[in-house]
């Protein structure tokens, strides 16, 4: 079968082996027609990692693919980032000639791995068909996190008017909200509760403002409490600490989200002095107090808006229309980069993040954020899962401690 009669291809997952780069990497991200996703969260002492993408990543003809990654280096002002684009065409004339649907891929040392699904081979492109296919691939579809929880609890922090309200309803589709309180008595432990998805509740919290700073000890409270609950519908299964680029570009941020941020770092979202004395050490690693955080830069169109408009039109002459809009996302891109490095200055590289614009020609947009949410709350369940089952055993004295000081009630 000849490459260009396939029409596009799904990629399953990635495999990276760093051991002979002479590299230290620490994390990487695929980016994939603007969609970016977060791996090397297992990043082994081997310098190998894996991600398995479930549904597996469409890839098309023409796709701007490529990965990134952040090097160790001994000065955390040293850390480095290295691109590496793939050639979308190759991919396919890999998934054609080899009998194991592999391309393969070695950068500076770097061996890298895509697994491509075997049966993309023989797909033939029907313009309307893979129209309406494309569409239910970008529906966000939360349906695997509310399977994974009985009651999906979020807290939404950000300040007034950053996107917030039409966020939830684009992702989760939800737009009255009941309140658990009388009106005007709403805060952050006030539920509010769909009226289309009872299983969906949501704190509300509006963030961090100067004057406002009572807002960080009163989230990080919260967190707590909730973290400590036994039952998993009470506890908080996502925190989406919400920014809007195009209004907090070019200042810091404000002291108590810099708090927050650092406060997650450190694993000392309300952690007690009593677990810090009986488990130092293990409490930055254990996945029980790794509060799902989620830091979502809202309206995206506007920075894309905004890299547009500023552009020097004298020096497109000639250029191409995509050629244009390839160095409109690029500026984008450019400068939402800027707005993480602050924000991961305070909270570490590896928190999670997602540009998102509720405008319905970026629906892959709020996908994505859906994608890194569940990826966050599946291992916020099976960690819970896993000291519920270290307390039934009480096999191991040690993990009884532990177990027993993080179910403890308030
Ligand atoms: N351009 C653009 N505008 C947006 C986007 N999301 C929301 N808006 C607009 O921003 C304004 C505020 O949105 P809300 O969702 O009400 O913001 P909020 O954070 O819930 O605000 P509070 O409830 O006051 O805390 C509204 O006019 C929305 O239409 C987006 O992605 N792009
Ligand atoms: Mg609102």
């Amino acid at each position: 079968m000849a490459a260009s009669s396939i029409s596009y291809l799904h990629v399953s997952g990635i495999s990276v082996d760093f051991s002979k780069s002479g590299k230290d990497i620490k994390s990487a991200e695929l980016q994939l027609r603007g969609v970016q996703r977060l791996l090397g969260s297992d990043v082994g002492s081997d310098k190998t990692f894996h991600e398995t993408f479930v549904p597996p990543m469409k890839l098309s003809h023409g796709d701007t693919f490529s990965l990134r990654f952040l090097c160790k280096r001994r000065f955390p002002w040293q850390n480095q980032r290295k691109d590496i684009d793939f050639d979308t065409e190759e991919v396919f004339r890999a998934c054609d000639t080899r009998e194991k649907h592999e391309y393969h891929k070695l950068h500076k040392g770097i061996a890298i791995v895509l697994s491509l699904n075997g049966n993309t081979s023989t797909e033939q492109a029907e313009p309307s068909a893979s129209s309406s296919e494309e569409s239910l691939e970008l529906r966000p579809t939360t349906d695997k996190i509310f399977e994974m929880c009985p009651q999906f609890r979020i807290l939404v922090i950000g300040k007034t008017g950053v996107g917030k309200s039409s966020l939830i309803n684009k992702a989760f589709g939800v737009n009255t909200l009941a309140s658990s309180k009388e009106r005007g008595e709403a805060d952050i432990n006030t539920e509010f509760i769909s009226e289309q998805n009872d299983k969906f509740v949501l704190h509300d919290s509006k963030g961090f403002e100067p004057g406002e700073e009572d807002n960080l000890g009163i989230a990080q409270q919260f967190i707590q409490q909730r973290r400590q609950m036994k039952a998993l519908k009470d506890q908080l299964h996502a925190v989406w600490l919400c920014f809007e680029m195009s209004r907090a570009g070019g200042r810091l941020l404000e002291t108590g989200t810099e708090e927050f941020l650092k406060s997650k770092r450190d694993g000392k979202l309300g952690d007690s002095a009593f677990i810090d004395d009986y488990l130092a050490g293990q409490i930055q690693t254990h996945p029980w107090l790794k509060v799902p955080v989620v830091v979502v830069l809202t309206k995206y169109d506007k920075v894309i808006d905004h890299a547009g408009r500023t552009l020097d039109y004298s020096t497109l002459k000639g250029m191409s229309d995509d050629a244009v809009k390839k160095l409109i996302k690029q500026r984008a891109e450019a400068e939402r980069d800027v707005f993480i490095e602050r924000v991961q200055k305070d909270a570490g590289s590896n928190i999670p993040y997602a540009t998102v614009s509720t405008k319905d020609d970026h629906k892959q947009t709020i996908a994505h954020l859906i994608e890194v949410t569940e990826e966050r709350v599946r291992q916020h369940v099976a960690s819970v899962a896993s000291v519920m089952a270290g307390v039934a055993q009480r096999v191991d004295p040690k993990l009884n401690i532990r177990t027993s000081i993080e179910c403890a009630p308030t």
